[in-house]
């Protein structure tokens, strides 16, 4: 019987989980971390869903794993572990990363305040404000955002045909703004949506096969998560989502990289401008700053640059075994 050991710091990021694994994580091969994403997916996922899943995790837990840098200039290269799978990019996973490893001592970037991250979908530029041996906030400059398609339809099997726009900023999002059927998220309790979700991903996929494609690296593919917009809750912010991934999940957080599809939608629809903040609430209220820093292009397509800042608080270590001899070794769903 084999049991490993996987030592991991807990906290989470505008109230969205983030367990980083400090020691026990495999060694991956590959070049840059696309490469090692699909090593680790191919070998070691048993990881990922024995840490996420019930009963060491739950619906909404996503982390990461730490890994020395391809290239030396970079600081390091993260592998985002989800209950969805290993995204591409996580927002609310590097926000949360970044501050446990700089609170708990074993990520000392080369220029104190700035980070140079490795993601599967690029790299991605951080700084941080620390105060004391606490991380005030932490702001990524994303990897480039587009939008893929608008004034798509799909039949919901709960709300009837719906219209939506696919936008990239890290993940493929299907964005539903309220239309006739209803007047937004307030609308709807979280499970009502989650099930909403859950009806029309898979349909979204089938229905336009081929059409959410990354143009640099195509692993990086097809509509993961579903946005639903709405009315805010607070008047200081400029919009609110609530964002369904994996089966049952709800983002607690703003959704980092969902926030940067959505503003390359309201650039692409002239709704923002650069440098204007954009303040995005989550479903339960905690807000990110969102900005469009620059606007740039994606193999000829017209994309942005987003720059996402919010917050995470640490409050746990936790050292997780998986013992093969537990017949939950490696995790279920309900
Ligand atoms: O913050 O990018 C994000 C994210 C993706 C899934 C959950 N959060």
């Amino acid at each position: 019987m084999a049991c490993s050991t996987f030592t991991c710091i807990d906290g989470h990021t505008c109230g969205n989980p983030v367990r980083v694994v400090v020691q026990g994580g495999p060694e991956l091969h590959g070049r840059n971390m696309s490469e090692k994403r699909q090593h680790f997916l191919k070998e070691f996922d048993w990881i990922r869903k024995g840490l996420m899943f019930e009963p060491r995790g739950h619906d909404m837990m996503s982390g990461s794993i730490f890994y020395p840098p391809s290239n030396p200039e970079n600081d390091f290269g993260i592998l985002f572990i989800e209950t969805s799978g290993c995204l591409p990019m996580c927002g609310h996973g590097t926000i949360g990363s970044i501050t446990i490893g700089i609170e708990e001592g074993f990520l000392v970037p080369k220029s104190p305040g700035k980070v140079r991250m490795e993601t599967p979908a690029g790299l991605v530029h951080v700084e941080y404000q620390q105060i004391g041996n606490k991380v005030d906030w932490v702001k990524l400059t994303n990897v480039k955002s587009y939008v893929a398609a608008t004034d798509l339809t799909i039949d919901c099997s709960f709300l009837g045909e719906l219209m939506f726009d696919v936008s990239y900023g890290g993940n493929f999002y299907a964005i539903f703004d309220p239309q006739h059927h209803y007047s937004g998220i307030q609308d709807f309790t979280a499970s009502k949506l989650i099930q909403f979700s859950q009806d029309i991903r898979e349909k979204i996929n089938k229905k336009y096969p081929g059409l959410f494609s990354h143009p640099e690296d195509q692993t990086i593919n097809g509509v993961s998560h579903i946005m639903w917009t709405g009315d805010t809750i607070s008047s200081e912010a400029t919009a609110r989502n609530a964002v369904f991934y994996g089966d049952k999940a709800i983002d607690r957080s703003p959704c980092g990289t969902g926030t940067s599809a959505r503003m390359a939608q309201w650039y692409a629809k002239g709704k923002l401008k650069i440098g204007q903040d954009f303040i995005h609430e989550s479903y339960i209220g905690s807000q990110f700053k969102g900005r469009v820093e620059a606007e740039t292009t994606l193999e000829g397509i017209p994309a942005i640059i987003p720059s996402i800042q919010g917050w995470a608080r640490v409050y746990g270590h936790n050292t997780i075994t998986i013992d093969d001899d537990d017949p939950y070794a490696h995790g279920f769903q309900v």
